[in-house]
């Protein structure tokens, strides 16, 4: 049914989109005039298969196009960011206010020694000061690596020691749901298992004293105090690095994610304004945090770029009432809300008098992402949140994409919505579903979702790794990108993500490596052998589900005392969101007779399926005894 795809090329293609796979290199060269540039590329695309230049020859800085241009013109009074803090207290930032932060951070920041191409972790919650020191290194060319901060101390070291990180920025306490959260306590811990690491830096949180580490900490405020208020922004190749943002991968380790800094904020400032079609008077409120890519490209670069308002919210959204998100929104006159399937369904549960008691009529458009959303999730969030008034723009897209690459376009043409569809690839973007050859499968058929040519927002390349680069993403399916999702075209040619097709966990829209997590049990002396599975939960999405073996001298201890030692244990290394919420102890694992664990039959006793032919098992007793177990567990 080639067909299929000719008549989504024909009557729901944008004139844009046509311009676009027409002739990439001339609609790229004119998109990238959004930006501005201190010296015009002499190639649009230079692609050197699996490498792609964008934009080459140019000159830039990210700094200078998400604050500096818009002083110069109307908008140096506008606010560019409304921050909120859980406790209620608010704190609106001028694009001129921003500016000068921005200055003095960066120059405060070379006070310290850091020059063009220098990394400078970020380990902070939703402050303005965390946007800040992103653009205050974007300013003077260094690249920012921000960390979840979530993240336990190890994961923290780990990405300082894996990109060199000079300087870390953090703060002392972080704010959840009205408990405070040590976190100078955490870097404490990991700056001593970082060789590369010469300074600490705190934004000061609350009102207690901060003990100082004598030569490598400091407080951001002095710091402020003595810095100059201009510092010219570094001019930049497009094609130098802008940020690393480390990811979960199949493998133990976490990738390390490069975007450069011409095709990345092309991509972001241009999808943001396709996606949403931004207007100035619109307050923008992506709920995610500056930890994933969502923060990066549509709280920081995307909107700062277009010159827009957005707005942060430091805490959790169902607190101290459910109706905190509906609060903020009626409060702050938002116009555009971007949030997860995970925090609507929550948010549903809690029901619809919450959403009622407040104003919303603000808003004209809902976005979510980072999963699938499922269609009682949809029609919920687009008729009680909406009022059947807004639509529902279902983003698709990954830390490695930079942008939103499969999205209803609202800010060009409109287009019919399907619940849990995220509609069509976006504008310059060709996707296909593969089988593992790569040839297209007909519609309604399970294939890979790939993408055939590069886009300005793909990322740059994996840190100091380019085989990890090339294995991860070009070589499972041979001349493509590999967004390794499992996807589907319906009749209509409509795309549905069917979730991940490796071991990637998405829990909560956070991705979490089964492998990671297999990794860190093992790494536990009590255990000798670990398998984690996801198993589909209502609000989260997916949970991760944890089958251990034990090693001899552990096997008689009470298993509710292992079970908590194993979840602080992951607390502490992995961090909070990577806990599983279940823990069975087996005394085998169901193994081929290679050897390798059948996490494919564990997942399906899991969920209760069937599990089929298990011929192939090396010892079927292990089935039995797991079946035992889930008897027990429900
Ligand atoms: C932006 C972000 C990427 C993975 C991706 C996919 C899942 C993201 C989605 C979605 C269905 C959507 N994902 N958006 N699945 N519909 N609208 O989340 O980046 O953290 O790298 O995760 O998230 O599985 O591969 P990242």
């Amino acid at each position: 049914m080639k067909t299929g795809d000719k008549y989504i090329l024909l009557e729901k293609m944008s004139p844009l989109q046509k311009e676009a796979l027409e002739d990439p290199e001339k609609f790229w060269g004119e998109q990238a005039k959004c930006l501005d540039w201190e010296k015009t590329w002499s190639k649009v695309l230079d692609w050197d298969y699996p490498n792609a230049e964008w934009f080459v020859g140019g000159k830039l800085n990210a700094c200078y196009n998400c604050v500096d241009r818009h002083i110069k013109g109307n908008r140096r009074n506008k606010a560019a960011i409304i921050w909120e803090g859980e406790d209620g207290s608010c704190e609106v930032l001028t694009y001129y206010e921003l500016y000068r932060q921005v200055n003095m951070f960066a120059n405060v920041l070379q006070n310290l020694g850091v020059e063009k191409g220098d990394v400078v972790a970020i380990y902070m919650p939703m402050m303005t000061e965390a946007v800040v020191a992103m653009l205050a290194c974007a300013r003077i060319g260094a690249i920012h690596n921000t960390v979840f901060s979530g993240f336990s101390s190890e994961a923290l070291s780990e990405r300082i020691n894996n990109s060199k990180a000079k300087v870390l920025v953090s703060t002392n306490t972080l704010y959840r749901r009205g408990k405070k959260i040590d976190l100078k306590g955490i870097v404490d811990k990991s700056a001593l298992n970082c060789n590369s690491l010469n300074n600490v830096i705190y934004v000061p949180r609350g009102d207690e004293d901060i003990k100082l580490s004598f030569g490598r900490d400091y407080l951001w405020d002095e710091l402020m105090a003595g810095a100059r208020s201009r510092v010219e922004p570094e001019i930049m190749d497009s094609n130098d690095p802008l940020f690393i943002l480390y990811t979960s991968g199949t493998t133990g380790s976490p990738k390390g994610v490069v975007h450069a800094t011409g095709g990345y904020l092309t991509y972001a400032t241009k999808t943001m304004d396709w996606t949403w079609g931004i207007e100035d008077t619109d307050v923008f409120w992506c709920t995610a945090d500056i930890g994933w890519i969502t923060g990066h490209s549509y709280v920081v670069y995307g909107p700062l770029s277009l010159g827009s308002t957005i707005v942060i919210y430091e805490g959790a959204i169902d607190y101290p009432e459910p109706d905190r998100l509906w609060k903020i929104i009626e409060k702050h006159g938002v116009t555009i809300l971007y949030t997860a399937p995970t925090a609507i369904r929550m948010l549903m549960k809690y029901g619809e008098k919450w959403v009622k008691n407040h104003d919303l009529s603000t808003l004209r458009l809902l976005g979510t992402v980072g999963e699938p959303i499922n269609p009682r999730a949809w029609k919920w969030y687009y008729s009680v949140v909406g009022d059947k008034n807004c639509p529902i723009c279902d983003c698709y897209w990954q830390t490695e994409t930079g942008g939103h690459v499969i999205y209803p376009p609202n800010g060009i043409q409109t287009v019919p919505l399907k619940p849990g569809s995220a509609s069509f690839a976006g504008v310059g973007i060709e996707a296909d579903i593969v089988d593992k050859d790569g040839k297209s499968v007909p519609p309604n058929t399970k294939g890979n979702l790939i993408i055939k040519k590069p886009w300005p927002g793909m990322l740059k390349g994996l840190w100091n790794d380019p085989e990890r680069y090339k294995a991860s993403y070009w070589n499972k399916i041979p001349g493509v990108f590999a967004t390794s999702d499992y996807a589907t075209k319906d009749d209509d040619g409509y795309i549905w993500i069917l979730g991940r097709a490796d071991e990637v966990l998405n829990v909560a829209g956070h991705r979490i490596g089964t492998a990671e997590l297999e990794h860190e049990l093992v790494s536990n002396p009590m255990v000798a052998e670990s398998a984690v599975i996801g198993k589909p939960d209502e609000v989260k999405g997916e949970v991760p589900v944890a089958f251990v073996t034990l090693n001899p001298e552990y096997v008689g201890r009470p298993k509710e005392e292992l079970k908590k030692e194993l979840i602080q244990y992951i607390r502490d290394t992995m961090g909070p969101i990577a806990i599983p919420s279940i823990i069975f102890f087996v005394s085998k694992m169901p193994k081929t007779r290679s050897g390798k664990i059948m996490r494919r039959i564990l997942k399906k006793l899991v969920v209760g399926e069937e599990i089929g032919d298990i011929s192939t098992l090396e010892d079927t007793t292990s089935v039995d005894e797991i079946k035992q177990q889930l008897k027990g567990s429900k």
